[in-house]
């Protein structure tokens, strides 16, 4: 059993979102203009002409967000979504930069509430949330700003399809030579919040692990800032106490910009190991590996001093 659960990290981001500075500005624009999607996405992409607010015709699905502002800052990468909606099915929520999607993920629904959360880039973003029913579709567009960050030069993100309850995928990120589950891997049990001393001395290079989705859907989110130490870091994912028939979807960034993505098999078995990918670090390079093990992967190479970490 983990220490931490998704209620109490939950609970951590309300208090944060609350005690954030907001403003209600609308932004430098109230129309999103069109808005372009990768090839995979399509099925998902929202359509060109949304505005901050309500966007959806009679009987489509209502979404009365706990948050109504149109335009709000917040420090916490994290970002805690929830409110009131008539939908009954599952919604989307969506990150659009400069008219490119770059995120979605599942909302979910429970008896007219709904949650999810959010990870938010550095800087302004468009936050759309999304809900269907046999009428049509229905969203609502907000604007957001992530303050007090630098732009991520590595981001992986994990969505999985399962939940919303008790389905637990886990995200790993293991610096160069380092073995998984130690100081020299970043994930649930070391890396919320950040706390790892990696690459350059002090928070430089450092990776950060945005929270532990234990629920299902996720995402999680693992960052470097700039600094990090070269060499290949190696993406993981752990089906720590997932549902039968999880598949898991990761996605890699470079300097916020998607450039992999792939989607695993049915994780079936509690401890399934799905090693992703390589990924050099200062060449942006992803090289995929795509394997499974019932174990935690050995490790490329061991380090000099073996779970030591760099000061
Ligand atoms: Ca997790």
């Amino acid at each position: 059993m983990k220490p931490v659960h998704l209620a109490a990290a939950a609970s951590l981001l309300v208090v944060a979102a609350i005690t954030s500075c907001k403003s209600d500005s609308t932004g430098p624009s109230n129309n999103l203009g069109a808005i372009t999607c990768s090839p995979s996405d399509a099925a998902v992409c929202p359509p060109a002409g949304l505005t901050v607010g309500f966007n959806g015709a009679t009987g489509t699905p209502t979404i009365t967000p706990a948050d109504a502002s149109t335009s709000f800052s917040v420090s916490n990468s994290a970002y805690l979504v929830g409110g009131a909606t008539n939908s009954t099915s599952n919604g989307y929520w969506f990150v659009v930069i400069g008219g490119s999607l770059r995120a979605w993920g599942v909302i979910t629904v429970s008896t007219g509430v709904f949650a999810a959360e959010v990870p938010l880039f550095c800087g302004q973003q468009a936050l759309i949330y999304r809900f269907d029913n046999a009428t049509g579709h229905s969203f609502w567009v907000t604007r957001a700003t992530l303050t007090g960050c630098s732009t991520a030069i590595f981001r992986a993100q994990l969505t999985w399809d399962t939940g919303p309850d008790n389905s637990d995928i886990d995200l790993h990120l293991v610096r160069p030579a380092g073995s998984t589950n130690t100081s020299n891997d970043c994930y649930y049990a070391n890396c919320q919040g950040g706390g790892l001393d990696w690459g350059a001395s002090g928070t430089a290079g450092d990776p950060y692990l945005d929270v532990d989705n234990t629920d299902g859907y996720g995402p999680e989110n693992i960052t470097l800032a700039s600094g990090a130490e070269s060499g290949t870091y190696r993406v993981i994912v752990r089906n720590f106490n997932g549902v039968a028939s999880t598949h898991a979807t990761v996605k890699i960034y470079f300097n916020d910009v998607e450039q992999y993505r792939n989607t695993s098999v049915a994780l079936d078995a509690p401890n399934t190991y799905w090693t992703v990918a390589n990924v050099d670090i200062g060449n942006h390079t992803v090289t995929p590996v795509n394997t499974y093990s019932s174990s935690a992967p050995a490790a490329p190479g061991t380090r000099p001093v073996a779970g030591a970490v760099r000061k």
